[in-house]
């Protein structure tokens, strides 16, 4: 073999200068390199987050997900930009949200509470009005950009960590939907927030096809918002238009997890950091995030997408039961705030009587204190409708229908709801906000049912990274580099024993160990009910000295016992002035953790201290491509004399393994494979001093880049 490649670098020798200097045409060179360490604050969230350390008692794509969460605020400004006099409208406003409840009217004028239902169970025309109302904030520039926006905006930076990761975060959304709702009942005094209870389509066979992304609902699940009720936000503001990208497998809410948080009686048992993992309400909330993905999947934005409101009704909804049950059992509800300023672990800012980061509002709150989403004020200003169930009739909806296996409502599908002759394709009487009307573009993201083979992956979800889903995401020059993923077939999975090593025909014994050994990393509930296999692997990337985020999806086919594909990561192209450092993991549709292995000299030790995170820069060699496509084909040489074609590692400087070992891989601290004493090594491991560029240490250019330099030339 190795002989035969000397020839055949011989042979191209001729043209190898040429093409060196077609290269340069078209992209720069840059080292991807591993980082051995992370940024001090992103290790200090993974070291002190809330049952870190363990994958088989929490999901791990979650786990990380939070993490990350808390890093990347510090990427966004807090608040939108407004002037004196808009302050002073927004001000106005949420001021006299409050005074129908607080004046010193007789008690029969004080106004009603407002009501929030499941969207399945409005009626079409309540749907279609409060769609029309988040239009016309979209388009109302009282505030800039535009209301909507410049509300997202008040959910990203150090507002998003006032939020998060403690016991301020259902009190901070509950006033966060009060002010969203105030605006919208400018536009419609009759509209409410939905929620979304998203158990409903948790506990269908493929969630990812619900009525809920239909056209008469919130619109498609993958992609842009090109059809459906926000059909004109891209072109109202490209730079906050939302994605999403649906993941079948993720956790949405589950009956178990909402039961779990009403059998507690203390807000300290339910919220961050002292809650227990079964009832911690903002870790279940993650999953809702996780599941629509794209835009929705970064806290700094994923206000930008409407469902990101009803998501947060719905935890509202959840966390008011709760409080309904506290008051019934005469706990103080208003005052039941799990404060403790000697615990670390609790960030600063969700001191009770700190400001939530909404601006001053005169009565009955003389500023939005955190405490303030706790007050008993909101018995009377908001009420919810429960959650449809069988016994009171699923078929108040046409949406919804009642499993008798569970006796619970499900959510229909979109194409069961088309089949009952309901038009889902268009929304009657919807008004765009878009002043011109746009031709309609019919998209069918339909799935079939699921098969247990060829998984029910959309292909629509595969490409994420193309410039037009990525336009929104804070630069515009992007590079690609490619991400080789392994799998190997978990045990779980429901033929497991029937097929290829594992069959009859072999059984096992030959194998070897690493092929049969599997952890028990947790995976979401959902899997374990339906023995669901891994077969879409989502990777995501974050900017850690920068912001961005990308995500990437590859397919693994679970009738092998091992399998192999590669993708492709879009990061932010490096400049001379600085590298792109950015964190990359990767999981299965299951939430399972797979183990990142950089490329590197074979000196396998030091993978132990590689958490995913690269520093992309401009020195040679070159290792990331222009685009998308080049950097697939740049990992395959097809010979033109009819050599043998070949896959070329070194061009691929990030695997993942998907091998279900249960280590913890993101600590130092954590990891019972780590030698804590190697850690204090150079911070940078250069990997690689021989050059080469992208297309190999060979030089070798196959007929596919000859096109493109041509074409560039
Ligand atoms: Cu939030």
């Amino acid at each position: 073999m190795m002989v035969f490649r000397k020839l055949y670098l011989k042979a191209e020798g001729v043209g190898l200068s040429l093409w060196i200097l077609g290269l340069h045409l078209w992209t720069a060179s840059a080292l991807v390199e591993p980082l051995t360490y992370l940024p001090h604050d992103l290790q200090s969230y993974f070291n002190t987050c809330h049952g870190c350390g363990d994958l088989t008692e929490q999901t791990g794509e979650l786990a990380f997900w939070h993490v990350m969460q808390a890093y990347v605020t510090k990427f966004a400004e807090t608040n939108p930009s407004l002037s004196e006099s808009e302050l002073s409208y927004f001000h106005e406003t949420i001021a006299q949200s409050f005074a129908p409840y607080h004046s010193n009217r007789s008690k029969r004028q004080v106004a009603a509470p407002r009501v929030r239902k499941e969207i399945r169970a409005m009626t079409d025309a309540e749907r279609v009005r409060y769609f029309n109302a988040l239009n016309q904030l979209k388009t109302n520039t009282s505030l800039s950009p535009n209301v909507y926006d410049a509300l997202a905006a008040f959910h990203q930076g150090a507002n998003v960590q006032r939020a998060h990761f403690g016991p301020a975060f259902p009190g901070w959304h509950r006033l966060y939907l009060w002010i969203l709702e105030t605006f919208l009942r400018q536009q419609d005094p009759q509209v409410t927030i939905p929620y979304w209870a998203s158990h409903l389509d948790g506990e269908m066979t493929t969630p990812t096809s619900s009525v809920l992304f239909s056209n008469a609902f919130f619109g498609p699940g993958f992609g842009t918002p090109d059809t459906g009720p926000f059909n004109s936000w891209r072109q109202i503001n490209p730079n906050t238009v939302f994605t999403r990208n649906l993941a079948e497998g993720t956790q949405l809410f589950t009956v178990a997890g909402i039961d779990a948080i009403l059998r507690r009686s203390r807000n300290r048992d339910i919220l961050v950091p002292t809650a227990q993992a079964d009832s911690d309400l903002e870790r279940l909330h993650g999953g809702g995030h996780v599941f629509i993905g794209g835009t929705m999947n970064n806290l700094n934005t994923a206000a930008r997408d409407p469902i990101f409101f009803s998501h947060h009704a719905f935890v509202d909804q959840i966390w008011e039961r709760f409080r309904l049950n506290q008051r019934a059992a005469g706990i103080p509800t208003a005052t039941d705030y799990p404060w403790d300023p000697n615990d670390p672990r609790i960030p600063a800012s969700h001191n009770p009587n700190l400001t939530a980061g909404f601006t001053t509002v005169g009565s009955p709150f003389d500023s939005f204190r955190q405490i303030d989403g706790f007050s008993d004020d909101f018995f009377q200003l908001v009420q919810y409708e429960q959650v449809p169930s069988c016994a009171t009739g699923c078929a108040v909806s046409r949406y919804l229908r009642c499993n008798t296996a569970t006796n619970r409502c499900v959510s229909r599908s979109t194409s069961e709801v088309r089949a009952a002759g309901i038009n889902v394709d268009t929304l009657q009487g919807l008004i765009p906000a878009g002043r011109k009307k746009r031709q309609a573009v019919q998209r069918n993201y339909e799935v079939c049912d699921r098969n247990w083979f060829l998984h029910d992956v959309n292909v629509n979800t595969m490409s994420p990274a193309s410039p037009d889903v990525l336009r929104n995401i804070y630069t515009n020059s992007w590079s690609y580099i490619p991400v080789k993923v392994v799998t190997k077939r978990p045990t779980n999975y429901i033929d497991f024993p029937k097929f290829s090593a594992y069959g009859s025909h072999s059984n096992g014994d030959n194998m070897k160990p690493e092929l049969t050994k599997v952890g028990t990393q947790k995976s979401y509930e959902y899997c374990e009910d339906h023995m669901d296999a891994p077969g879409k692997i989502r990777i995501v990337a974050y900017g850690l000295n920068h912001d961005a985020f990308s995500e990437e999806y590859v397919i693994s086919d679970n009738r092998l016992a091992v399998s192999e594909s590669i993708g492709v990561i879009a990061i932010r192209t490096p400049t001379p002035a600085g590298s792109s450092d950015v964190m990359v993991a990767a999981f299965d549709s299951c939430g399972r953790v797979c183990r990142p292995y950089c490329k590197t000299e074979p000196d396998t030790k030091h993978n132990n201290f590689f958490y995913g995170a690269l520093r992309v820069s401009t020195e040679s060699p070159s290792m990331y491509s222009a685009s998308y496509s080049d950097a697939l084909l740049s990992v395959w040489e097809i010979p033109s004399d009819g050599a043998c074609p070949s896959v070329n590692n070194n061009l691929v400087p990030l695997t993942f393994f998907c091998e279900y070992t249960d280590h913890w891989i993101w600590g130092p601290n954590t990891s019972p494979t780590i030698d804590v004493t190697e850690v204090k090594r150079p911070k940078v491991l250069i990997i690689r001093k021989k050059t080469y560029n992208l297309y190999g240490n060979s030089g070798v250019v196959s007929p596919l880049d000859q096109n493109r330099l041509s074409r560039v030339g």
